[in-house]
């Protein structure tokens, strides 16, 4: 089987190669043109040999035609995305264009053929509906982020039913790893907490927050069944704060915390609480690694080299 990977150079890319790869798949990562070094996450997994890096940008039609020609893929799982919900305020346009034209460009790109396609839709979608939310659940996107997703979300079911493209989508809740990229809360709880200090936004707000990990086996799990729409989440939420308090415990911290309003963004999405009764009914999947033990390797992963040694 070969897969095609876009986003590979992101935190769920890696850990989706890194799952093909133990299940014998030929992993081709997509990746745009980039001055920098920006597949370290692939090293830090050791499978950066394993995997074949092709050329794609998501805002590029032709670019993305040849390449999925070129790989003759089975399976095509769409990670790539301006995936900060923040920037997205000041980059409404290249967010839209990028998260919600990319996805079009693809689906035109393998219309008419067999190719298996994931497209990574969002609990942000649901933005300001009431928890827990389901597939059933009323879409209310609170940030151009999530309109930009909505639209992908939006497409995808109808070339399903238009042309009987064969596209699943996982809307999937809050996911995070040792991987995350800096500029998520959770990331920089884990880093800054060492310091003693945080400077934080809003820290009432509430999130469902599983492991990347447990998160990509649904995403594969998706594509061997039929094509169809999956909640992915735990089915429990914690706010900011209580993320502070499970990483003070981790690392023996307990951190000053500064409020700075330059965080707050112009709409927030208070409360994101999932239901995955379908994903558990349907794919059989279940998260396996908890709240408290995500938080632990986070921190424990973000700890200053010189703490370990003294250790
Ligand atoms: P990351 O931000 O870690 O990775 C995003 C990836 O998209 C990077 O590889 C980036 O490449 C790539 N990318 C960005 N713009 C383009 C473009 N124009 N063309 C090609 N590639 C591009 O995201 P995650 O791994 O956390 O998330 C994966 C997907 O799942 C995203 O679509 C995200 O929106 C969605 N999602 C994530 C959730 C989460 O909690 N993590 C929850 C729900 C959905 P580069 O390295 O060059 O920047
Ligand atoms: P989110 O993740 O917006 O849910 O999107 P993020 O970690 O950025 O924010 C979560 C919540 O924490 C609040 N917050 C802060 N956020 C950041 N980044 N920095 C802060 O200092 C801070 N203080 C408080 C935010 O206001 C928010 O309420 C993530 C991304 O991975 C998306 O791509 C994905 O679709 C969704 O999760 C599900």
């Amino acid at each position: 089987m070969r897969a095609l990977v876009t986003g590979i150079t992101g935190q769920d890319g890696a850990y989706l190669a890194e799952l093909l790869l133990e299940r014998g798949y030929e992993v081709f990562g997509a990746c745009r043109r980039n001055s920098g070094d920006n597949t370290w996450r692939l090293r830090k997994l050791g499978i950066e040999s394993e995997v074949e890096l092709v050329p794609m940008d998501l805002l590029e039609y032709e670019n993305i035609k040849r390449t999925i020609d070129k790989v003759r893929p089975d399976e095509i799982y769409n990670l790539a995305a301006q995936s900060f919900v923040g920037d997205s305020f000041d980059l409404p346009m290249y967010t839209t264009d990028v998260n919600g034209m990319g996805v079009l460009r693809i689906l035109e790109a393998i219309r008419g053929t067999d190719i298996r396609l994931y497209q990574a839709s969002t609990s942000e979608m649901f933005g300001s509906t009431r928890p827990p939310q389901s597939e059933l659940t009323r879409f209310h996107p609170r940030s151009p982020y999530g309109c930009g997703k909505l639209l992908a979300h939006s497409l995808c079911v109808n070339y399903r039913e238009s042309y009987g493209s064969r596209v699943s989508t996982g809307i999937l809740f809050n996911h995070e790893s040792p991987l995350r990229g800096r500029e998520f809360v959770t990331q920089k709880i884990a880093r800054d907490i060492w310091t003693g200090r945080l400077d934080l936004g809003n820290v009432e707000a509430k999130r469902d927050w599983g492991h990347a990990k447990d998160y990509v086996r649904a995403m594969w799990m998706m594509l061997q069944t039929d094509p169809d729409d999956f909640v992915i989440a735990t089915g429990s939420a914690r706010t900011v704060q209580e993320f502070v308090d499970a990483a003070a415990i981790s690392s023996g911290i307990t951190p000053k915390i500064t409020i700075n309003k330059k965080y707050f963004r112009p709409a927030e999405v208070d409360y994101l609480e999932g239901d995955a009764t379908k994903a558990y009914e349907v794919l059989g999947w279940k998260p396996e690694i908890t709240f408290e033990e995500l938080v632990n390797e986070m921190v424990k992963a973000q700890q200053p080299v010189e703490e370990h040694n003294v250790q």
